[in-house]
């Protein structure tokens, strides 16, 4: 998630990130949605090189924040017609 090399966790609760430190930690990142999601994924929306991240809640609602480096995200998009450009749905 934040292009260091080593593999981040992203869970779909309150759409939580766990950032690996390189040393077996990992330091808890939390905010990135005001809501539940029903699935997340990572998709580079704006094809900056940098994963953005794409909630899906079971009601059918879609959005997204764009990753701007160092775990620091847009705030959220929502903008579920843009998402079927990108073939997610
Ligand atoms: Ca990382
Ligand atoms: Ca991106």
């Amino acid at each position: 998630m934040d292009g260091d090399g080593d593999g981040d966790i992203l869970g779909a609760y309150n759409a939580l990130i766990l950032e690996n430190d390189g040393s077996g930690s990992f330091v808890e990142h939390q905010g990135l949605l005001d809501a539940n999601a029903d699935k997340v994924r990572c998709e580079d929306v704006d094809l900056d090189g940098m994963l953005d991240v794409l909630f899906y809640g079971e009601n059918g609602d879609a959005a997204y924040v764009l990753n701007q480096g160092a775990l620091s995200f847009s705030t959220r998009i929502r903008d579920p017609g843009s998402l079927l450009i990108f073939g997610t749905r």
